[in-house]
């Protein structure tokens, strides 16, 4: 174990930065092996700064020189230690000359300077800058910078950083320069340099304005065939952000530019977004639908910050929600938009929430929940996370919900009238929302404050005399680090009334005049509990609550199976059409997971195929499917989501006690005797929806191809010689990846003979494409068949690299987050392979390691016998030496809390 304890920095200490910086200059001499960066920095004491101590960062740099105001510092003039340089008793005006070294070659952590198949890229946020320069790295120091970069020319023929190319030539020795300048006030975390052998594919554009832009995504030689998609999405943002917030592109120039080695997704650094290869390159042969609807929603996120980030950025780490859960709404909301049809927007808004509750949830109910505004951190890397962004989109939401989308507008103006150019809170936002909607928002941030997720328990009473129907929300939230007792929150619960005919029946509260002629109403449930009545309500309804799920609660609510199906065949409302198909489905898998568990410790099992076929026959789930199945007024995307049963991990987050294998014997069986039930269905959906012709992955297409493929993933099931055909055809014929993908993963969860030889197949058609590699070890990873040792096997294969986090989360993370039973084997191994790999991992990327630290963090709430054998896993990884602050931090509170 580490013996130095990592600090805890605390939102409650924030104090203003003791200098402003007005301008930066900066020259790099880049040299893989060694650069030399040349900074120089314009600062004036800060009014609101308590001393006149200059405060700079810096780590793994080496110090050449350090002048201030002309004169060389020595080392009594300053202090330098644990990564933070302090000079007492400066000056009000200064300017400061750094000279410094580092070792862009050596940068596994891929933050800083970094190299990356031979060109240089950098990754600032949170705290990377200090990896380049000593400086006030905090995003509430905003300044304009200007950059000089010099590099052998044939090596590095691109050079590239933030906003205008204002000169570029020839040097001596075969080098060359450019020079940028970034005409924005920016922090430091938003700064960027690209140098190297790439090319690009560049379109202008004519904003609206009249003004002309020159648009450029950047990539590798030998990958423009995949960069349409990438610039389609970019023009498609441009646009969409004019149209729906009137907020325009504020460069001449925005620059896209592809890496192969990177840590996240995607990074907005001002006019230069550096990307994930996997977020950027894509057409038919390489990338699925989802890789394009991916590609859209990333590249219009990363787009969309440029003003919520940029232009508006955070006063400190602890509001990263203010840019990154405005900025997750925004793209979501983008997303709906670009499908346009009212049932595609609910497509969106379902696989928006089933990431919040497959992640956000088990997130917000384990040892490292924090609200949606942490009040600390030891390691802020740790806190782009689930509930900052998708929870805190959903936060964002709600403003949306109770304002109206003009109300919700007119906030988003005041807040860009107010705080442009500015750092700011997430109080701020709150205000300009209120202040707009001339609103009382106090309660509401209770959002910002609290962790957990409350629970919203309902009660409805009919009274058929005097026609009236009561409808009782309480609220709850259960305790979390930190926070026992909570206080209730502002919850928006959308609802509607459903007559017998399953017609939304026309709504009016007790008080109001008459009906408002609308058929879904936002109640607003501020208190504990609260009772909302309905007046002229003509008979008894089926209550359809939580619409479009309003709120991100969990909704308990004692629905029959008969009205589950009812709701599932009539709502008006697409998200609870799917909600109540989801809770129909939950009710029964947990019905069979405790079968198991029951059979199991009876101790005579034959085959659970048995013992779960002798349980009631219950057809209420499979007749209510075929319904939705057979129904094609309803779009095909809606009808794959309806059909996919929750996950095995929603499962288990139902669970008092996780019993991984339970589930999977539970879920499995289900699957076939749904196929078995449906058979003649599925095998027509199949049919009906090929897609013919060119590939295209628009919504209908891509919907189509989405039932198609999981139909044949239900039908294989089955082990029929039939649809083992089929599914290997769809192999060997597919003219694109969604296809193509989805027969191979048939194939492999299948006894058919050709499984192997497909495997190899793909292998060696795919070889020089990095991405599609990837996705042939997920395939593996998470096959049924897997276990600890497929994997250990596959990470020995030469095209394996724990080194790049897209190889390792490929392999490493699918199998430890993607394959529940597998990965929770009851001896063991599972864990004990984690570990090995989090060891490995934090002693070159901490970044990626903490992310794989927090597989286990949940080890609490599984069955005795396995959570023993995990924190025997966890203590083997706290044990080891040299623990980055980043895994520190998880390991502890995983163990602690
Ligand atoms: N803002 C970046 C995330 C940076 C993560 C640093 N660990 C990408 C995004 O959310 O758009
Ligand atoms: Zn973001």
């Amino acid at each position: 174990m580490r013996t130095d304890t990592p600090p805890t920095i605390y939102r409650k200490d924030y104090a203003d930065p003791t200098y402003l910086v007005d301008t930066v200059e900066m020259g790099f001499d880049l040299e893989p092996s060694l650069t030399r960066v040349a900074t120089r920095i314009f600062m004036q004491r800060n009014p609101a700064g308590s001393n006149n101590e200059i405060v700079l960062f810096g780590e793994e740099l080496e110090l050449v020189q350090l002048r201030l105001n002309g004169k060389v510092l020595r080392a009594a003039d300053y202090k330098l230690a644990g990564g933070v340089l302090r000079i007492p008793g400066a000056p009000a005006k200064v300017v400061l000359e750094i000279e410094t070294t580092t070792r862009p070659d050596r940068n596994t952590s891929l933050m800083g300077l970094y190299v990356s198949n031979g060109n240089f890229f950098t990754q600032c946020e949170a705290e990377g800058f200090r990896k380049i320069t000593f400086f006030p790295d905090r995003p509430d120091v905003m300044a304009k910078y200007t950059v000089m970069l010099r590099a052998d020319k044939k090596a590095f023929p691109v050079l590239l950083s933030n906003g205008n190319l204002i000169e570029e030539g020839d040097l001596p020795d075969g080098r060359h320069y450019a020079k940028w300048e970034d005409p924005f006030k920016k922090p430091s975390y938003l700064f960027a340099l690209v140098a190297g052998n790439l090319v690009c594919q560049e379109e202008k554009y004519r904003l609206k304005s009249g003004r002309e832009v020159l648009l450029q995504v950047w990539v590798e030689d030998g990958n423009l065939d995949k960069t349409q998609h990438a610039m389609d999405s970019l023009i498609n943002s441009i646009r969409w952000d004019e149209e729906r917030f009137g907020l325009e592109l504020d460069l001449d120039r925005f620059m896209i530019v592809a890496v192969g080695d990177f840590n996240m997704g995607a990074m907005e650094n001002k006019g230069l977004n550096i990307f994930n290869t996997k977020f950027v390159l894509a057409n038919p042969r390489i990338a699925t639908d989802i890789d394009f609807a991916n590609i859209e929603a990333v590249v219009g996120h990363e787009y969309f910050h440029n003003w919520t980030g940029n232009r508006v950025t955070c006063r400190d780490w602890f509001q990263l929600s203010l840019k990154e859960g405005l900025t997750v709404f925004r793209d979501q909301e983008f997303s709906a938009d670009m499908i346009g049809t009212d049932s595609g927007r609910a497509v969106k808004r379902i696989d928006d929430v089933r990431v919040l509750r497959q992640a956000q949830f088990p997130e917000d109910a384990g040892p490292m929940a924090h609200p949606v505004r942490p009040d600390s951190f030891v390691e802020i890397n740790n806190f782009y996370t689930v509930t900052v962004y998708e929870k805190g989109a959903e936060v964002v939401r709600m403003y949306q919900t109770l304002l109206g989308r003009d109300g919700f507008r007119k906030g988003m103006d005041l807040y860009f009238e107010r705080h442009d150019g500015q750092a700011v809170t997430c109080d701020d936002f709150r205000a300009a929302m209120a202040d707009a909607g001339k609103r009382d928002l106090k309660q509401f941030e209770r959002w910002y404050s609290q962790s957990g997720t409350p629970r919203v328990a309902a009660g409805v009473h009919y009274d058929a005399k005097s026609r009236t129907l009561e409808l009782t929300l309480e609220q709850s939230c259960p305790a979390t680090p930190g926070q026992k007792k909570k206080q209730p929150f502002h919850i928006p619960v959308a609802v509607g009334l459903l007559d017998s005919k399953g017609r939304d029946m026309p709504l009016r509260l007790d008080g109001e005049k008459s009906a408002a002629g609308d058929t879904t109403r936002v109640l607003e449930l501020t208190k504990a509990r609260q009772t909302f009545r309905f007046t002229d309500v003509a008979e008894k309804p089926v209550p359809s609550i939580l619409r479009g799920f309003s709120a991100p609660v969990v909704l308990q609510y004692e629905y029959s199976d008969a009205e589950l199906a009812f709701l599932m065949a009539h709502d008006s409302d697409a998200f609870n059409r799917w909600e109540a198909g989801q809770r129909l489905a939950t009710r029964r898998l947990l019905k069979l997971t405790t079968a198991v568990q029951a059979a199991r410790q009876s101790g005579h099992v034959v085959s659970f195929e048995t013992v779960l076929g002798n349980q009631d026959q219950d057809s209420a789930l499979s007749d209510a499917l075929r319904i939705t199945l057979r129904d094609e007024t309803l779009d095909a995307a809606f009808r794959e989501l309806v059909l996919t049963l929750p996950s095995e991990t929603m499962i288990a987050e139902q669970m008092e006690v996780i019993d991984p294998h339970a589930i999977h014997i539970a879920r499995q069986f289900m699957r076939r005797t749904l196929a078995r039930d449906l058979r003649d269905d599925l095998l027509a959906a199949y049919k009906a929806c090929g897609t013919p012709g060119e590939y295209s992955p628009d919504a209908d297409a891509s919907g189509k191809r989405a039932l198609k493929n999981v139909a044949l993933s239900y039908l294989v099931e089955l082990d029929e010689e039939e649809v083992l055909t089929l599914a290997q055809k769809q192999n060997d014929e597919a003219n694109n990846m969604t296809d193509r993908l989805a027969a191979l993963g048939a194939l492999t969860n299948s006894s058919a003979a050709g499984k192997a030889a497909a495997l190899e197949g793909f292998y060696s058609e795919f070889e020089k494409e990095a991405l599609v590699i990837d996705k042939w070890f997920t395939l593996q990873a998470t096959a049924r068949n897997a276990d600890v040792n497929t994997v250990r096997t596959l990470a020995t294969h030469p095209a394996f690299s724990l080194k790049n986090p897209n190889r390792a989360r490929s392999l490493i993370f699918s199998f430890c987050n993607g394959n529940p039973s597998a990965f929770h084997a009851l001896d063991g191994n599972g864990y004990a392979f984690w570990a090995e790999q989090v060891i490995a991992l934090n002693g070159s990327n901490p970044q990626v390691a903490a992310r794989l630290a927090r597989s286990l963090d949940r080890w609490r709430k599984y069955t005795p016998a396995l959570q023993e054998k995990m924190r025997h896993a966890l203590q083997q990884v706290a044990a080891s030496s040299n623990l980055s602050r980043d895994v520190a931090e998880v390991i502890t509170k995983s163990l602690s809390n």
